[in-house]
């Protein structure tokens, strides 16, 4: 299978269409600026039309927020679209390897287009101090881009909670004169692993990282007993059961300084002393200890300390208890560029959720419900060890392979959109949401699917639709005309 996505080379200038249609747009010339977007979204492959919906979008925000007080019907639709923009965004499928028939949606994109991808998304999903910090010459920007897991996942599928890389981390940089670059370390990690989890018992002799004394004996909770290796205990109890409980970070933008981590004191990167003071809510613990963050973690919502840092992570172990970690193999580049300019003493990190929430709080049920059967422990699968089991000097020679892909299938029929079209239609109108539910997962989950991203909107709209439907019927007995087309898009 070759890279299946649109290779052929553009000459847009991303920020510049943005910036001629964000002008009209600012200048109450507003039929003109959207004909303007749309003529330039033509043609363009996805993710060069998301990056100009998106820097519309922030950089518009007041004058497309007057648009909508002023229900303008006949921009209803764009309008509907830039707004969907500013939310949690598809994670560009983009690798590193060299190989062709890897997928890409990147290839053939110059360095200032593929900057113009993410940096539209810090723009989307950073605050006012990460929209300014683009703007300056000679300086970088930090982006994260999370695809969610369990505290339990392992790079073997196993889960005993040494993590994986398949989430991204993004330097930005414009140089002294403005040249836009990028490096995507496309095997990074943005979530804690559960081998340093409380929850995963205690011998009597497993020590607390803190105070480096051994906690009394506890009995590993739940799926945590498939923990093999329990490291020595992090995190914060946080809903006083006393167990202390493994902490995220909240998406959000972070103020990063300069740091030394591990036991080579490697350059990193840690909260600085501003971003702790404003770091209210930012970091949230798995108080109920199911291994994801979610609303149900009650009193799992704490303020930002600087113990959450950026450093270098482990070939096989991600080695997180809460920091964004890197793969050693990506690691060197990503700090050259973020430290390209050795008197830059600030970094802006913006951290968000990749696709929409919809599929997200849908994918977090559904990994949990089917977890165990997935992850199901096999002890005789020791042909992929970890760290602790294969000392360094047994390890294979060459290129260390990793999971490229998630594991979900890897191939869809050519089909699966119309099926689930049919299965979501069908479970609709049964009324039957966990059909529905189940559809729209199994649809979001194929990371191949290239209508993927319209879809995901369309069944946003859906879903609105319906509410507005649904709203609607109490007030009056027929639908109104705002319902039918969304009604019809997400047919
Ligand atoms: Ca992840
Ligand atoms: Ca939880």
């Amino acid at each position: 299978m070759t890279n299946p996505h649109i290779a052929d080379k553009t000459d847009i200038d991303i920020r510049a269409s943005a910036d001629r249609v964000i002008e009209g747009l600012q200048q109450g010339r507003q039929a003109e600026a959207l004909r303007l977007l749309e003529q330039e979204r033509q043609g363009e492959r996805p993710v060069v039309q998301e990056a100009l919906d998106r820097y519309v979008a922030a950089g518009a925000r007041d004058a497309l927020a007057g648009m909508r007080r002023a229900e303008l019907s006949e921009h209803a639709a764009t309008l509907e679209r830039l707004g969907d923009a500013l939310a949690a965004p598809r994670m560009p499928a983009f690798s590193q390897s060299t190989d062709p028939t890897v997928p890409n949606e990147l290839t053939n994109l110059s360095q200032a287009q593929q900057y113009d991808v993410y940096a539209s998304i810090v723009e989307a999903r950073g605050n006012r101090a990460a929209f300014d910090a683009l703007r300056h010459n000679d300086h970088s920007v930090l982006l994260g881009l999370r695809q969610e897991n369990s505290t339990l996942a392992s790079h073997d599928g196993r889960i005993t909670g040494t993590g994986v890389y398949d989430d991204h981390l993004v330097v930005l940089r414009r140089d002294a004169q403005g040249e836009r670059s990028l490096h995507v370390a496309d095997l990074a990690n943005t979530e804690p692993t559960a081998q340093y989890d409380h929850h995963a018992g205690s011998n009597g002799r497993r020590l607390f990282a803190d105070s480096q004394r051994p906690a009394p004996p506890l009995e590993a909770s739940g799926r945590f007993d498939h923990v093999t290796r329990p490291r020595k205990i992090e995190g914060r109890d946080a809903d006083g059961d006393g167990i202390r409980d493994l902490g995220r970070l909240q998406p959000g933008t972070i103020e990063m300084v300069d740091a030394r981590h591990g036991a080579d004191q490697h350059l990193s990167f840690r909260p600085s002393a501003a971003a702790v003071a404003n770091g209210r809510d930012m970091v949230r613990r798995d108080t109920d200890a199911d291994g994801y963050f979610t609303t149900a973690d009650i009193d799992g919502l704490e303020a930002l300390n600087n113990t959450f840092k950026i450093h270098r992570g482990g070939q096989w172990n991600t080695f997180s208890a809460g920091c964004q970690t890197i793969h050693p193999d990506r690691f060197d580049e990503f700090m050259r560029l973020a430290y390209a300019n050795s008197n830059q003493d600030r970094w802006q990190y913006v951290l968000t959720d990749t696709t929409t929430g919809l599929f997200r709080d849908v994918r977090v049920e559904v990994q949990r419900d089917q977890a165990p059967q997935r992850e199901a422990p096999d002890p005789r699968r020791l042909d992929i060890p970890d760290e602790e089991r294969r000392p360094p000097a047994q390890r294979p020679h060459g290129l260390p392979e990793y999971p490229r892909d998630r594991p979900q299938a890897l191939r869809i029929p050519e089909t699966a959109e119309d099926a689930y079209l049919e299965r979501f239609l069908a479970a609709s109108e049964r009324g039957d949401l966990e059909a529905r539910r189940s559809a729209t997962h199994e649809y979001g989950s194929q990371p191949r699917v290239q209508a993927f991203d319209r879809q995901g909107r369309e069944s946003l709209a859906f879903e609105r639709a319906l509410e507005a439907a649904t709203r609607e019927v109490t007030t009056s007995p027929v639908m109104t005309q705002d319902t039918q087309p969304a009604l019809a898009r997400g047919a």
